[in-house]
């Protein structure tokens, strides 16, 4: 078989072009910029790492730690997609065809969910529309992967999955009951494809049952901890949080929402949840972690992994509440090399001791990808060259890209997480190619990104009612929406929230005046020029399903 050659620049693409800002040749600058420095990684991992998981960039070798399935190629098939290598892509779908899901490991269920079994079905998708001849094999691929993880569903009595499960055996004996929220509720947009894809309802059933479980141990404040009991449904960790351990479960509830245009199930569900973070987790441009049963702060940090609420708000249409999260991320980089930290403690305006690293995370770029996509406010555009630039000087080594073991001394960790590749560098491509067909209305169809940005197309005529997939007559879903719902109360004003455990507010009041100010100016400034544009796209694709349905999600212009 003969391979496409990858794209490799030599030497590498300068990162600061002498070109007018924003301008045609400056955008194209950056694109073929990111390019280079997705075909650096890819190419090392190719060299270096396949068919092993993932690459170690310092030691310049391959590690198995996603069970040996392959990962970083599976995660980034759908990337060449979108930078249109489609010859390279038909060369990778062959590699991909050699990966097996029978190895006697036990992986993370939301990992390999998120990672390899979006992998297949985004790529699987992709290939059917730009590789002539391509067989199919990526959708059997998932749906044998598909039934491995299905028995994490099957063993538990409440629906809620473990969180490991052997590819092999399944659940072995003994296996712990306590997993992260995210781990339960971060199956519906995969999970539901490949029941569409494959006519076996089993996965959308199973993903279902667990939201349902989990939503049955919200407490009556409407929140979620970090860790529950499979069995009981009692909470381990109680921490509620839009970071660590619960993003992507906030994150499945608003997108299927979104992509299936289900108002019946995680509509609902939601909502609830997401007025229960306004509500309790929300302290001015900030979400803090609070005790789910009484909302108490515990810990006035900014996670690295939260900076992806901005760009789910987008989605929202609330793009001022964006706007201003995003920004505050941004001051954070700012505090700290261009890179945030894994959790900062707003109190002293510091990494938090022992979690100062950065592992090449996606967030920010993913916020600023779909902010910019909604509002083409050209900060935006200097953001995202700012990180990509940070990434390539900090972060480049010779063997790919290494995360940050301390984004204060800049020392390198020897770690190349696949969500550079499939996550991290299609965002920063995206927002300098506003045509790409993944950008969605008015380039073509509209997409929902997995949380591992995986682009799966949004079915906006179809709904799951009585345990099967049927589509959805617009004038009958017209007349169940009923009235629209009034626009929520505006959010609280910065205070303080009198807890034990938040003894200083003046560090953070003093953040977010200068966040939220700064933006602002700049903001207005950009807006009085005529730059900052409301994008027709928001409205086209989101108006007619958010803005008549569900209270607090609304289109603000
Ligand atoms: C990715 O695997 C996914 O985005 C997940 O939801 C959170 N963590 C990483 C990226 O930071």
């Amino acid at each position: 078989m003969e391979y496409a050659p990858l794209p490799v620049a030599d030497p590498p693409l300068s990162i600061k072009p002498d070109l007018p800002f924003g301008s045609p040749s400056w955008l194209e600058h950056f694109r073929a910029k990111i390019r280079e420095m997705f075909f650096h990684a890819f190419g090392a991992y190719l060299q270096h790492a396949y068919p092993k998981d993932e690459l170690r960039p310092l030691s310049c070798a391959g590690e198995d730690n996603f069970g040996g399935t392959q990962a970083t190629l599976i995660d980034s098939l759908d990337t060449l997609a979108v930078l249109g290598e489609w010859d390279l892509l038909r060369s990778c779908l062959s590699l991909a065809r050699s990966a097996s899901f029978d190895g006697d490991a036990d992986v993370s269920v939301f990992e390999t969910n998120i990672r390899i079994l979006g992998g297949l079905l985004s790529a699987h998708l992709a290939a059917q529309r730009g590789v002539p001849g391509y067989s199919g094999h990526l959708l059997s691929q998932a749906h044998d992967l598909g039934r491995r993880l299905l028995r994490a569903f099957a063993s538990s009595s409440t629906g809620m999955p473990y969180g490991t499960v052997n590819l092999r055996t399944g659940i072995k004996r003994g296996e712990t009951e306590s997993t992260c929220t995210a781990c339960v509720g971060t199956y519906a947009l995969e999970f539901s494809w490949l029941s569409l894809l494959t006519g076996d309802a089993s996965f959308e059933r199973a993903s279902r049952r667990a939201v349902r479980a989990l939503a049955r141990s919200a407490t009556p404040l409407g929140l979620y901890g970090g860790h529950v009991n499979i069995t009981s449904g009692e909470w381990i960790h109680a921490e509620a949080s839009v970071g660590a351990d619960s993003d992507s479960f906030y994150e499945y509830l608003f997108k299927a929402h979104f992509a299936f245009a289900d108002e019946a199930e995680y509509g609902p569900i939601a909502a609830a949840a997401l007025e229960g973070i306004r509500t309790h987790l929300k302290k001015g441009v900030w979400h803090f972690d609070v005790h789910a049963s009484n909302g108490q702060t515990v810990f006035p940090w900014h996670h690295s992994l939260a900076a992806f609420f901005p760009g789910l708000k987008v989605l929202r249409g609330d793009l001022l509440e964006a706007q201003d999260e995003l920004w505050s991320s941004r001051m954070i980089m700012d505090r700290c090399g261009g890179f945030l930290p894994e959790q900062f403690d707003l109190r002293s305006a510091s990494p938090v001791a022992g979690r100062s690293h950065y592992p090449l995370r996606p967030e920010f770029a993913e916020s600023a990808w779909a902010l910019h996509r909604a509002t083409r406010d050209p900060w935006l555009l200097d953001w995202a060259a700012r990180f990509a630039a940070d990434l390539d000087t900090r972060t480049r080594v010779g063997c790919g890209f290494a995360g940050l073991a301390d984004v204060g001394t800049g020392e390198l960790a020897d770690r190349m997480d696949s969500f550079l590749l499939s996550e991290t560098l299609k965002y920063l491509y995206l927002v300098f190619d506003a045509g790409n067909e993944y950008n969605g209305p008015p380039n073509g169809r509209d997409w929902v990104f997995t949380t591992e940005a995986h682009p799966l197309p949004v079915t906006d005529r179809r709904g799951w009612r009585g345990g099967r997939w049927v589509g959805v007559d617009r004038r009958r879903r017209k007349r169940r929406a009923g009235p629209e719902s009034p626009p929520p109360p505006p959010a609280p004003p910065f205070s303080d929230p009198g807890t034990r455990t938040f003894e200083s507010p003046a560090m953070v009041s003093a953040i977010h005046a200068e966040s939220v100010g700064a933006y602002r100016e700049r903001s207005r400034a950009a807006w009085e020029a005529g730059v900052c544009l409301y994008d027709e796209w928001v409205e086209a694709t989101h108006g007619r399903i958010w803005g008549r349905t569900v209270g607090g999600m609304r289109i603000r212009g």
